[in-house]
């Protein structure tokens, strides 16, 4: 059982998110504990602040600590080696999430990940109560609350017994280090495009060989970074 807490001005982005699919799935069958919480609880100002102009000028406002420590530390237990919570803080300057990565997160038995908004957060956040800073990826968002999903989401498809099949965990794109190739259902024929041979032929073998075969080119073509890896792109991720 994973538990995840989210702090966030916006917790009803959340809702559904949490409720349908495979992460509801996870959170009836008892094997993910999910809590939302807004950051604005913690702010004890009349007007519930959480940002402030930044120092040295600049554009629109910044995270202030004083809602967001106390909050952090709360959800979490203070910054050391026996905090209750990992504390990730999405971020466009964090390292980059990859399936490594969110491997590295399935073995905290808690997190606690922390959404921002704004021009971003006040240094001293990140010093004195984060454990780590990750970004989804190299394009700019608004805040932290859609990369918290993408975190949520590929933690909980790795939970055993989320996933009706499990096989499919190991198979799944970058599973193997690999693109996957081109997939085909019903019916044979669409609009005159029909389905490669080799997969209704019934030659299990000759599947194999075809996917692996279908899977490189692609990676070739598509994402030449992930065969250009030190790593063994058979030994998976
Ligand atoms: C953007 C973000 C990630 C990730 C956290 C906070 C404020 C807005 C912003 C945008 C550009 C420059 C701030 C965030 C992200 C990603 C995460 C914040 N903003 N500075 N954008 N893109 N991949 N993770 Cl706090």
């Amino acid at each position: 059982m994973i538990r995840i807490d989210i702090l966030t001005i916006f917790p009803a982005l959340f809702g559904p998110f949490l409720e349908l699919a495979f992460v509801g799935q996870a959170r009836e069958k008892g094997l993910a504990r999910i809590a939302v919480h807004d950051l604005r609880d913690w702010a004890s100002d009349r007007h519930r602040s959480v940002d402030d102009t930044p120092y040295g000028g600049g554009p629109g406002m910044v995270m202030t600590p004083e809602p967001l420590i106390p909050a952090i530390e709360e959800l979490a237990g203070p910054k050391g080696p026996q905090r209750k919570s990992r504390v990730v803080v999405l971020s466009p300057q964090g390292r980059p999430l990859d399936q490594p990565r969110l491997r590295g997160l399935l073995a905290e038995e808690s997190l606690l990940l922390v959404c921002g908004r704004y021009e971003g957060i006040d240094q001293r956040v990140l010093d004195l109560a984060a454990d780590e800073e990750v970004s989804l990826g190299d394009y700019v968002l608004s805040g932290g609350e859609v990369p918290a999903m993408a975190i949520v989401e590929g933690l909980v498809r790795l939970l055993p017994g989320v996933l009706g099949n499990p096989e499919s965990v190991r198979t799944d794109s970058f599973g193997g280090g690999l693109l996957e190739g081109p997939q085909y259902t019903r019916p044979p024929e669409y609009r005159g495009h029909g389905v490669p041979e080799v997969l209704r032929s019934g030659d299990h073998a000759a599947i194999l060989r075809w996917r692996s075969a279908q899977a490189l080119t692609r990676t070739r073509e598509r994402r030449p970074d992930l065969l250009d890896r030190g790593d063994d792109p058979e030994s998976g991720n």
